[in-house]
């Protein structure tokens, strides 16, 4: 029996190899939490790899899905949740994983994101947030930050970003946690946290774009991104405690929620039964 490790490297298609990400992107960090979480519950026993399904939109985070080893879709850009939610309710038993990108997922696809979570269905949704369109070269996403510089913001962008974990929170979802890559080991618990969920799980996952956000922001290497993670991220116990000022230019890690409510293609099925369970012609 491989253990854990071999099992995590099988999930790779190593043919597939070298990858298109820039020297210090943070993707191949946020990949490698996914595929450590599904390697854990594969040699676990709760998870089928033959039941997995991956499915992304466009963009340098939405290549992953490429590199992994499982069933998946390769899909048009935003549409990731749309493509999910069919499979899932085709084939609910399947493990679905959905690979986004901010853009991908909070812009072109935010409303596929909203009205998934307010449905609960289950599907897990990880969102690469680089916090910028890195595959076409840096344009501002909805994640980026205020003042930041980005190719369609030249002089500062003057647009607010959202908050996604707050986002998906307000819609419904049932499984809510932020991570980032410099703390890979935390990540891959909270991908493991959302495989293991049965509503809507979302995992945010704060990733660096060198290339098309740290060098026109004073952060020239993927290292300095990192850095920058490791002094901005505040865990939801000292959140708590910390006066709002404290909290100002900071992101919050950790679990938001996790609470079991009706997941709907059983709620779907529920209703199927007690369909097709009338007589035909008996007038209720
Ligand atoms: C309908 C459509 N509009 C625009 C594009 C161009 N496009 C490709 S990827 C992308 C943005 C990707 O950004 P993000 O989802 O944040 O992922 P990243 O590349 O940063 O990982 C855009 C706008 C497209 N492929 N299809």
């Amino acid at each position: 029996m491989a253990n854990t490790a071999d099992l995590a490297l099988s999930l790779l298609r190593d043919d597939r190899l070298p990858h298109i990400w820039c020297a210090g992107c943070g993707h191949g960090i946020v990949l490698g939490a996914i595929v450590r979480a599904l390697a854990e519950r594969i040699a676990a026993g709760s998870i089928d790899p033959a039941k997995v399904v991956v499915v992304s939109g466009i963009g340098c985070a939405s290549r992953a899905t490429g590199y992994l080893n499982f069933d998946g879709v390769h899909s048009t850009h935003g549409r990731a949740i749309a493509f999910a939610t069919g499979i899932k309710l085709a084939r609910p038993e399947l493990e679905v994983v959905v690979i986004t990108g901010d853009g991908d997922l909070a812009a072109i696809g935010g409303n596929h994101f909203i009205h998934a979570a307010r449905r609960n269905i289950g599907l897990t949704v990880v969102c690469f947030n680089n916090a910028i369109y890195g595959m076409t070269s840096g344009q501002y996403s909805p994640m980026t930050p205020r003042e930041a510089i980005a190719t369609t913001a030249p002089y500062g962008h003057i647009e607010r970003p959202f908050d996604l974990c707050e986002l998906a929170l307000a819609c419904g979802a049932t499984y809510v946690a932020r991570g980032a890559a410099y703390f890979a080991a935390r990540l891959t618990e909270y991908v493991g946290g959302a495989l293991d969920h049965d509503g809507f799980s979302f995992v945010e996952a704060v990733s660096q774009c060198p290339t098309y956000f740290g060098r026109r922001n004073r952060m020239s290497t993927g290292v300095d991104m990192l850095r920058w993670q490791k002094d901005h991220a505040v865990t939801l116990a000292r959140a708590a405690s910390a006066e709002p000022e404290g909290l100002a230019g900071k992101f919050k890690v950790g679990v938001f929620r996790d609470r079991e409510e009706p997941e709907y293609t059983k709620e779907y099925d529920r209703i199927i039964q007690a369909a097709t369970s009338r007589t035909v012609g008996d007038g209720k």
